[in-house]
């Protein structure tokens, strides 16, 4: 079949022969059949429109996008980030095998990684221990994380979900927004004597973090009188040794990292230094640990049995055959209450692309839109549309066997809607169930529900460092698969350098003596009311 998108067709034949209760209804083994373990992690994806034919047909779709080299080209450090000429090695900051060897360039990244690790170690147990000391002498109880997109997003989802393993004596806060109000309002929650900013910037040169950081390191030079304090006030993580040094900051106290690490895919780099000062160098281990056996898994498990791959297909499935829009991830964990907005900037944007590898349209439908909110809050919002509405909205159920807070039956409770929302989604409700149930006739087609709405639920025992890396590297890889069949580059975001090259310019306008008046007549309108509203 020269074709691949054939395998496609030949899936949705299968698929769309039965429905999910049907197809439960003739094999009684199936949700055994339609279940894998990987990694801590235990996906039951029986709840979806396939059978054994429509899983194969998608295999081969896989096959036939040469995804096994495409895995090996990732993992081996060669530059399948055409556009930026750089590999793509976020594998290599987690990979545990002391005797790993991981060569970019003819050199071998693994001592570089392990020796940032082991800084990053020293540095996080200092401030735990109170050894690192403010200015004035004082020891650290607030550390404040200024950084953006892939240098926020995942250590701000990290520190949450790992609350219970974190140092609860030190309170921790996560500046990204340039909107001054972010930053106002966590330096009225700090003390400037005991506050150590972490400036994480891959470029060190991103316009809302740099201007935060400026504006961090003002206030805390007047805070404490002093410009000498910005040495023991504030560290870098970055790959920019020249602009961390120009900002002021000992590049002693930076952790390095390296263009080979995209900025969605850095929080095992030293991005994470918030996450270990927070969990502490062992648990930190632990949580790369994680992410590691999930790597050895999508390494080598054939793709009928590979959970990312099987992710990834069942995605392509609704998006590319069904026309489904969109995806939702639906964690029911408060812990994990960030985690949607993680995936969405994980999955958004590196497979919102519609230009392939060979810079022409691409043949299909590429990433899909992404989100989600905890359960089960989102039940009293947005479940309804799911339910009943006219979109076909796949979902992933995230829970955790074991709670963190055991407080009377709120876990058995909160588990049980997890269960019960995904066996109402794929089972609906009948016209015959609904009278059987004495619903007055006028009613039965309001309290109707079509069911067949696919599902796929992950669970692990508990919610730990380990199964938190595993899961992140679940996603991470299930997008990779997803790009390699659409055939993009899913890790270059030139719709992110776009945006921060165009608000230079208004800014200008916004400033200047006489705005320049050369943007669209609404972009030229909605300048002249601010200034006018602001007197200039
Ligand atoms: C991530 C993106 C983007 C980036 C931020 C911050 O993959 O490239 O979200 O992380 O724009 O960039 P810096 O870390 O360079 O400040």
């Amino acid at each position: 079949m020269s074709d691949k998108w054939e395998y496609l067709d030949e899936a949705m034949t299968a698929s769309s022969r039965n429905t999910i209760k049907e197809l439960f209804a003739q094999d009684p083994d199936r949700a055994k059949k339609f279940s894998l373990s990987a990694a801590g992690w235990f996906l039951d994806y029986s709840k979806n429109r396939i059978d054994r034919k429509t899983m194969n047909a998608l295999v081969k779709l896989a096959e036939a996008s040469d995804l096994r080299t495409e895995i090996e080209k990732m993992f081996t450090g060669e530059k399948i980030n055409v556009t930026e000429n750089r590999a793509v090695l976020h594998t290599a900051l987690r990979n545990c095998d002391p005797d790993a060897k991981v060569l970019v360039d003819g050199k071998d990244v693994m001592p570089d990684v392990r020796a940032v690790l082991e800084q990053m170690g020293v540095f996080a147990e200092k401030v735990r221990k109170g050894v690192w000391r403010g200015h004035t002498g004082k020891k650290i109880r607030y550390v404040v994380n200024i950084g953006i997109g892939g240098s926020d997003l995942g250590p701000v989802m990290a520190n949450i979900a790992l609350t219970p393993y974190s140092k609860r004596s030190l309170k921790f806060f996560f500046v990204s927004n340039v909107d001054s109000t972010h930053l106002a309002e966590t330096l009225r929650s700090v003390k400037a004597a005991e506050t150590l900013f972490i400036v994480a910037s891959k470029t060190f040169t991103t316009q809302e973090t740099m201007s935060n950081a400026e504006a961090a390191k003002a206030w805390l030079v007047d805070k404490l009188g002093s410009k000498d304090a910005v040495a023991k006030h504030f560290v870098a993580v970055s790959t920019a040794a020249k602009e961390v040094a120009e900002f002021g900051i000992d590049t002693a106290n930076m952790f390095g990292f390296w263009d080979w690490v995209g900025g969605r895919y850095s929080l095992p780099s030293a991005i994470g230094l918030s996450l270990m000062i927070a969990i502490g160098p062992a648990n930190y281990r632990k949580f790369l640990r994680g992410y590691w056996k999930m790597d050895c898994h999508f390494r080598t498990a054939p793709f009928g049995k590979n959970m990312p791959v099987v992710l990834a297909l069942l995605g392509i499935l609704y998006s590319n055959g069904y026309g489904a829009e969109s995806y939702c991830v639906l964690p029911y964990d408060q812990y994990l209450s960030r985690f949607p907005a993680y995936l969405q900037q994980m999955d958004m944007e590196s497979n919102g692309k519609s230009v392939d590898k060979d810079g022409k349209p691409v043949e299909c439908v590429t990433g899909p839109i992404e989100w989600g909110e905890p359960g089960t809050n989102g039940q009293h919002s947005f479940y309804q549309l799911i339910h009943q509405g006219t979109h076909l909205i796949p979902c992933d159920f995230i829970g955790c066997c074991q709670t963190h807070n055991p407080i009377s039956d709120l876990h058995d409770k909160l588990m049980a809607n997890l269960f019960a929302q995904t066996e109402a989604l794929a089972f609906g409700k009948t016209e015959e169930e609904c009278r059987a149930e004495g619903v007055p006739e006028s009613l039965v087609p309001f309290k109707t529900f079509e069911g067949n709405k696919p599902t796929n639920t992950l669970l692990c025992d508990k919610l730990t460092p380990e199964t938190l890396g595993a899961l992140i590297a679940l996603y991470e890889h299930k997008v990779f698969v997803q790009g390699v069949i659409f055939n993009v580059y899913s890790y270059d975001q030139w719709g992110v350098q776009l945006g921060k090259v165009l608000a230079k310019g208004v800014l200008k306008d916004l400033t200047a003596e006489k705005p320049s008046g050369r943007h669209d007549a609404s972009t030229n309108q909605l300048i002249a009311r601010y200034r006018k509203a602001l007197g200039r």
